[in-house]
């Protein structure tokens, strides 16, 4: 060993541990995917490190490219495992998934231990609900790359401008890492190992109205009719903890919730769908039946003298299901076929972390989650092991088996589940929410970039509560975050228990008028949302994404983080923003509702030269008819060219795996005073001469207008005057 490789140990030990920490050699590297090695520290052991993060173990695919430049170094210290990736030059870092603070993570480290935090209070903020051991780095050519630590270990993620480093208290592991020429790619990469989001329901994409709790059929039913009555559009009423028996899950309140299958019938009637909530505990009760065929089925979580493990939640002593055994998540599966048949639509798996209420605990011995030397049970592909190792893994292995038994129980529609826990890669099952954040200016200003890099570590299919879950919200906070929120993947409006009323029409008669303003807008930009939602579902890049994907070598666009893009084509600029940095080029300000240009709340919108935008009509839910008729905009670009797509099908099932869908690709041209848009039918045999009869386009030129009409087989001319 030289004298070089004893002062690089040193430094990686001292840097890392603060004291010595041996280096471990690589056993094996290859490549498993276009610029994606794969590397493996010696002494790896997959009975004590599984994985649970990649869709599959990848193949090895040839040689690793002669330019191939970063390799991690592994450490072990007290058993612990660690790895560090040294960085040169001046790399810009983003990732690490459901985090508070800035979309830049330069300097940041997180904890990586799922944790019920309200108000993000637990440890300034450094440890949320969710884990990601994923960070990406972008060069200043625009190149990037990203590093995916593939551990569920409790470990801390230090992202320091020189170094990755990923300390965890657990067995050694593989790392992964994508070095591809732009960040796009990486991400792209990303998805090839962990997977993307399903397709969701087009109703997923609509307004969804939740409360902790609508705490009765009647308040439920209200809620519904007020939004029709308002014509505010929504499409989804959310039933939260109220709604069970003593918050017993999978049962319904004996006088509250007495029908659910009428209540969710008059929902569905009104064009509503109706999601309800499913924790992980189960009450300890004899006389429940959930807990009987549970206790049956052998599926509860142990402790090491072989007692099940029981801890406290809203129904008071719960036992839990150990996800980690497939019997036990086939069981857990089975349970959501007779709940479902009373018409519920979707469901929101909470409290997955798992959290535990141990406040009567002494303050030394409050964990908030089962003791780390639970056992697991495991089966299949997983290994024997400790809470320590599973327990960031716990809330993605309750929505793989919440996830499975929802489409085993309606194998013909596209499962809707949320989740408040995940891992890397659980995209492929839920989506997700950022918890329990406050009704403050910081906590709205944040949920940009959190929802942002939960883009860019694979969950595109994520949003915060808007207007806040804890404490009050005034008009002023609640009108600015929808004003934005609005354009957000997943729009829920939520509220805690105990605080004032949130809907769109609790802050008076104008908020109420900016409310419908902002919903008419989300959903006039259904049909493009939906196109993004598809491709996203096909390639794993994020539905919201930062603007330095506009050009990404623009320096000045790499810490940007008040405004956001919604695919790659429209500029969304929330109203709260002060000088932000906008990319460079052609962008034309996008309106699609009378009133929202004076409305000092309202986002402002802008399509990129090149593009054109695909729009509704303004609709009440998802399920009306959004082309009638169809809207185009088009913004050209300095050759007057533009170009644009148009994903649609049924909405929801699977007929668009066999091919019952169309992908409609537009492609615009100027000559001279004209401009000359086409229509073809890329991909797809849907029929959907019945669907889009009419077209009516409109092209935004140097701040002017210039509209027309056709239709879908005619092609459409339009005069620049
Ligand atoms: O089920 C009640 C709440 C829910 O509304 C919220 O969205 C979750 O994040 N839940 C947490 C339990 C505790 C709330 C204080």
């Amino acid at each position: 060993m030289n004298l070089k490789n004893i002062f690089s140990i040193f430094f990686i030990s001292v840097c890392i541990t603060g004291s010595a920490a041996q280096e471990i050699p690589l056993l094996k590297t290859s490549l498993v995917g276009n610029r994606i090695v794969e590397f493996v520290p010696k002494g790896f052991d997959k009975n004590k490190t599984p994985s649970l993060i990649l869709v599959s173990p990848p193949n090895s695919k040839g040689k690793i490219p002669s330019d191939w430049t970063l390799t991690p170094k592994f450490t072990l210290k007290n058993n612990n495992a660690g790895a560090v990736l040294n960085l040169e030059g001046n790399i810009s870092l983003y990732g690490g998934g459901e985090v508070t603070g800035p979309l830049l993570r330069n300097g940041k480290s997180i904890k990586l231990w799922n944790t019920d935090t309200g108000a993000y209070s637990v440890e300034g903020g450094k440890r949320l609900y969710q884990t990601h051991p994923w960070v990406m780095g972008v060069r200043p050519d625009g190149s990037a790359f990203g590093i995916i630590f593939d551990s569920t270990w409790k470990a801390e993620l230090i992202t320091n401008s020189n170094q990755i480093i990923y300390n965890s208290e657990g067995s050694l592991f593989k790392v992964y890492i994508i070095d591809r020429k732009s960040p796009q790619e990486v991400i792209k990469g990303l998805s090839e190992l962990t997977g993307t989001i399903k397709l969701p329901p087009r109703w997923a994409l609509g307004y969804h109205q939740c409360r902790f709790s609508y705490d009765s059929e009647k308040r439920v039913m209200e809620i519904a009719d007020t939004f029709r009555e308002k014509k505010i559009p929504c499409d989804v009423i959310w039933m939260d903890i109220d709604y069970m028996q003593g918050y017993r899950v999978f049962t319904f309140d004996s006088i509250r919730f007495k029908n659910p299958k009428v209540l969710n019938d008059n929902l569905h009637k009104k064009g509503f769908k109706a999601v309800y909530m499913i924790d992980p505990g189960v009450k300890v009760d004899k006389q429940y039946s959930v807990y009987n065929t549970g206790t049956k089925n052998d599926v509860w979580v142990k402790k090491n003298n072989g007692e099940e493990y029981h801890g406290k939640v809203w129904p008071g002593d719960c036992a839990f299901p150990d996800f980690t055994n497939p019997s036990a998540r086939k069981w857990w599966g089975g349970l959501y076929k007779d709940f479902l048949s009373t018409g519920i639509d979707g469901v929101w798996n909470d409290m997955n972390e798992p959290a535990v209420n141990d406040n009567d605990f002494p303050e030394d011995k409050r964990l908030g989650t089962m003791p780390y030397d639970t056992p697991h049970k495991g089966g299949g592909n997983l290994p024997q092991g400790s809470h320590l190792l599973y327990h960031n893994a716990y809330g993605r292995l309750m929505v793989e088996a919440s996830f499975e038994g929802i489409l085993k129980a309606n194998p013909a529609k596209r499962p809707f589940l949320l989740t408040r826990s995940n891992l890397l890669g659980g995209q492929r099952y839920a989506a997700t929410w950022t918890g329990d954040n406050y009704a403050s200016v910081e906590h709205m200003k944040l949920s940009v970039p959190m929802s942002l890099t939960l883009g860019l570590s694979g969950q595109p299919f994520n949003g915060p509560d808007i207007g806040g879950f804890l404490g009050d919200t005034n008009g002023d906070l609640w009108a600015n975050w929808l004003g934005f929120g609005a354009f957000m993947p997943f729009a829920r409006g939520h509220a805690c228990a105990g605080t004032n009323n949130k809907e769109p029409w609790a802050y008076g008669e104008e908020i109420e008028k900016t409310s419908r303003i902002a919903l008419e807008r989300r959903y006039r930009l259904l049909p493009y949302l939906y196109t993004l939602f598809y491709e996203s579902s096909k390639n794993g890049m994020p539905v919201m994404s930062p603007v330095f994907f506009a050009d990404t070598k623009d320096p000045l666009l790499r810490a940007e983080d008040q405004v956001f893009l919604l695919g790659e084509n429209l500029l969304v600029v929330p109203a709260f923003a002060k000088e932000p940095a906008l990319p460079a080029g052609i962008w034309e300000e996008l309106n699609l509702i009378e009133g929202e240009k004076t409305d000092k709340y309202q986002a402002k919108l802008s399509i990129k030269g090149g593009s054109i935008i695909p729009a509704g009509k303004v609709i009440q839910n998802a399920g009306e008819n959004s082309f009638d008729p169809l809207s185009l905009f088009v913004c050209l670009d300095a050759d007057g060219i533009a170009n644009g797509k148009l994903y649609i099908d049924s909405g929801d099932g699977f007929g668009f795996e066999k091919g019952d869908y169309a992908m409609l690709t537009f492609n615009a041209v100027k000559n001279n005073d004209t401009v000359v848009i086409k229509v073809s039918n890329a991909e797809g045999k849907r029929n959907i001469n019945e669907e889009v009869k009419k077209i009516n386009v409109t092209v935004l030129l140097n701040g002017k207008t210039y509209t027309g009409s056709g239709t879908l087989t005619d092609g459409i001319t339009i005069a620049l005057k």
